[in-house]
């Protein structure tokens, strides 16, 4: 766990799709706005068919982008929808990625979430290199967080115990 001027940064190995005690939760979504594989198909699942209708409105949306909508059946008020960028194809891929961060951090913000959780974009589908994608995800958290005044606390939530293990070793670094 990371603290400072409280604020929390912490990592757990589990599904983004059962973050009980979180306010909004971000999903790895596609530019559509709709179900998927990985994040976006386990957080589409939890929540019904509503969140797809509410995707419809907001779609589509470009890489870098951080959209909101409720949660419905999830057990979390907000889902915030970023899209990643597709690895080699989106670029600058490191730009794109730390604005996925920043800008759903700030849609958090908006609504006075006290707490969010993150998934980590792009490393599945899109192809983004582990180690580098977690690198740009918790500087640009670390750089962020501290300006906001209601978000508290940011969990990352990792796939594997090896992916959340590599996490905290560079949480434990700073
Ligand atoms: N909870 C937490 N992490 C997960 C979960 C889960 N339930 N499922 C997978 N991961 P991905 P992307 C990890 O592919 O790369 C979708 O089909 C996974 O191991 O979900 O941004 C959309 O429709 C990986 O480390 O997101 C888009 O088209 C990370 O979450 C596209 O894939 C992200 O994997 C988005 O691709």
């Amino acid at each position: 766990m990371w603290k400072r001027n409280g604020k929390k940064m912490e990592v757990v190995y589990g599904d983004i799709a059962d973050q009980k005690d979180i306010d909004a939760v971000v999903n790895a979504a596609n530019a559509e706005l709709q179900t998927g594989g990985g994040v976006a198909g386990a957080i589409h699942r939890a929540a019904g068919p509503a969140l797809a209708e509410a995707g419809e409105k907001l779609a589509p949306i470009k890489p870098g982008e951080a959209v909101l909508t409720d949660g419905f059946n999830l057990p979390n008020d907000y889902v915030i929808h970023c899209l990643g960028p597709v690895y080699h194809r989106d670029s600058p891929a490191d730009v794109l990625l730390a604005s996925c961060y920043r800008e759903a951090l700030a849609r958090a913000e908006e609504k006075q979430c006290t707490s969010i959780a993150f998934p980590a974009i792009s490393t599945g589908a899109f192809g983004y290199p582990f180690q580098s994608a977690m690198r740009t995800a918790i500087t640009t958290v670390m750089e962020t967080v501290d300006k906001l005044e209601h978000v508290k606390l940011v969990r990352f939530v990792l796939f594997s115990e090896g992916e959340a293990e590599e996490y905290r070793l560079f949480l434990a670094e700073d």
